[in-house]
């Protein structure tokens, strides 16, 4: 099993999109182990974003992350962030394929809805992030034998 951590951009939440996003990860059979409404400070963007905090773009970026509230999640899930990465598409939605999310709603870089964690160390640092370990609830989905067979895990 693997974790991810999802943020519902500020466009998202203001779009009425969280249903549609969420309920996506949920029919596909992945499991929602945290979830949490913030306003991210620009002291949090920084955290988030380390890899842009010195490019030209940032700025925007921090004001656009911060301008509106968030939802934060942590998803469950065989492959998970693959999974889920591959659900988002492309980081710009001019570029993402039809079929994913950003494909689907977005036509902005900027503007894509939805953030998903690139690797299994960017995974446990952004789950610290935003999570405290008792905020994470690891549950047994009843559906389970539904979703997949005994042999794949
Ligand atoms: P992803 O969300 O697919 O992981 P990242 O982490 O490369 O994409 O980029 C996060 C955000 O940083 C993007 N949504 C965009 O707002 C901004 N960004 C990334 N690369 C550029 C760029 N070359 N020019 C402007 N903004 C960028």
């Amino acid at each position: 099993m693997e974790r991810t951590l999802v943020l519902l951009k500020p466009d998202c939440v203001q779009r009425r999109l969280m249903g549609e996003v969420i309920g996506r990860f949920e029919r596909k059979g992945l499991n929602v182990i945290a979830m949490k409404m913030l306003q991210v400070t620009p002291d949090l963007a920084k955290k988030h974003y380390a890899e842009h905090v010195s490019k030209p773009f940032y700025p925007n970026l921090e004001q656009f992350i911060t301008a509106s509230p968030i939802v934060a999640l942590v998803v469950e899930g065989l492959e998970a962030i693959r999974v889920v990465r591959e659900m988002l598409g492309a980081t710009s939605g001019l570029k993402a394929a039809p079929g994913t999310i950003r494909g689907d709603f977005s036509s902005s870089r900027q503007m894509n809805l939805v953030h998903a964690s690139d690797g299994p160390e960017a995974s446990a640092r952004e789950i610290e992030l935003y999570f405290s370990q008792d905020q994470i609830f690891a549950y047994e989905p009843t559906l389970k034998p539904w979703f997949r067979a005994d042999d794949e895990a």
